[in-house]
C-alpha cells in the first residue's frame, strides 16, 4: 500500500536519481532527523497523531495542551502526573523497528554521519547506532538525573516508584530528557552546523517537525543536499524551508535538489526503499 507521492515541480526522475544514488553508493553522507512516528509500530504512541499521547492525555487529565506536562515547572507543581506519564513512555521493554534498521544499514553501509533523534526510547541504541553516530536531541529515558545538581541516576529511580526519590542536595529525581524550554545537549550545538551543510543526503523520518530548534535544522543544507521524507504527512515547516530554497536556487541558478517524499508508514517505505537498492535487511531486531 506503499504511495510514493511527488510534489509539484518534482518529477519521478528525483526518486529514480536517488534510489540511483544510493544503489550506486554516490551519496556519502547521510544525515538522518527522526521522530517518534518510527517507534510507533513497536507500540510507542507518538504525540500529534490521533489518538496519540496528546490525544490521550486531554482525556485522562482533563488538560487542554498536554505540552504543559513536559515542562519544569509543571514536574515541580504536579510531579505525580508527571511520572505516571513517563511511566507510560516506558521503552525498556521494547525492541527497535524496521526502520531503525534502516538506520542501522546506513551506519554498516558507511553511509551514516549522524542519526539526529527526539526520541527518547533509546531504540537506536537498541539497534546498535554507535555513540558518535548519534545525537539524542531531547535526551532519552534510559537514565535518570538531579533536577538540581545534575547527578546522575538509574532510570530505576522515577520508573518504579510513585514519587521517586530526592538526591542528597534536595533536588527532585527525573528522567534525563529535554523539556520544553531547556537547552538541548552540547552535542546538538556542537556537530549540526557542519553536519547538515555537508551532507549529500537528509532523511526524514516519522516527525512532524513542530519542535524547535529541531525542526529547523533543514535550514542549515546546502542546496544541493537531497532530501527524502518518510512520513503519514509531510511536515510542514520542510514545505516552507523548501521554498525559501527553491526561490534561492533558482535565483543563483543552481540545480534543484532532489526532493522525495514517501508518503504513510515509515516500516513499509522503508522495506520498500530496502528492496529497490538491493540491500538485505539484517534481522537483528523484530519487525
Ligand atoms: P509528533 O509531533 O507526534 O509527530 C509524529 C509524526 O510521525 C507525525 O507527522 C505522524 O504523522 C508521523 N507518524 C506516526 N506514525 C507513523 C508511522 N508509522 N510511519 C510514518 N510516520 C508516522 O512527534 P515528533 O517526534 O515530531 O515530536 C517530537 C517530540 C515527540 C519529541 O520531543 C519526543 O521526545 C516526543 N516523543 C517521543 C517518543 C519516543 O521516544 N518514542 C514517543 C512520543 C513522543
Amino acid at each position: 500500500d506503499l504511495r510514493v507521492r511527488l510534489e509539484e515541480d518534482v518529477g519521478d526522475e528525483d526518486l529514480r536519481l536517488l534510489l540511483s544514488d544510493l544503489r550506486m553508493g554516490t551519496l556519502q553522507k547521510v544525515v538522518v532527523m527522526a521522530g517518534a512516528g518510527i517507534s510507533v509500530s513497536a507500540n510507542l504512541p507518538d504525540f500529534r497523531s490521533k489518538g496519540g499521547l496528546y490525544d490521550q492525555l486531554r482525556q485522562s487529565t482533563n488538560i487542554s495542551s498536554p505540552e504543559t506536562i513536559f515542562t519544569r515547572e509543571f514536574l515541580h507543581s504536579d510531579p505525580g502526573v508527571f511520572f505516571s506519564v513517563m511511566r507510560q513512555l516506558r521503552a525498556d521493554h521494547v525492541s527497535p523497528t524496521f526502520t531503525h534498521g534502516f538506520i542501522k544499514q546506513l551506519q554498516d553501509k558507511g553511509l551514516l554521519q549522524r542519526c539526529y533523534t527526539q526520541n527518547i526510547d533509546c531504540l537506536e541504541r537498541k539497534v546498535g547506532i554507535e555513540e558518535r553516530r548519534l545525537v539524542e536531541c531531547h535526551g532519552t529515558t534510559a537514565k535518570a538525573k538531579c533536577d538540581g545538581c545534575r547527578k546522575i541516576y538509574s532510570k530505576e529511580h522515577y520508573f518504579n516508584k510513585e514519587l521517586p526519590p530526592k538526591c542528597g542536595c534536595g533536588g527532585l529525581i527525573r528522567p534525563d530528557i529535554v523539556l520544553f524550554g531547556e537547552p538541548l545537549p552540547e552535542a546538538f550545538q556542537q556537530l549540526s552546523k557542519e553536519d547538515f551543510q555537508t551532507a549529500d543526503l537528509l532523511v526524514v523520518m516519522g516527525t512532524s517537525l513542530k519542535v524547535q530548534p529541531f525542526a529547523s535544522l533543514p535550514k542549515l543544507l546546502k542546496p544541493s543536499c537531497a532530501v527524502l521524507v518518510i512520513n503519514r504527512e509531510f511536515p510542514q515547516s520542510l514545505q516552507l524551508h523548501r521554498q525559501v530554497r527553491t526561490l534561492q536556487c533558482r535565483l543563483s541558478a543552481t540545480k534543484l535538489r532532489k526532493h522525495v517524499f514517501l508518503a504513510g508508514d515509515c516500516d513499509t517505505s522503508v522495506r520498500w526503499l530496502m528492496e529497490e537498492v538491493g540491500w538485505i535487511f539484517q534481522r537483528t531486531v523484530s519487525a
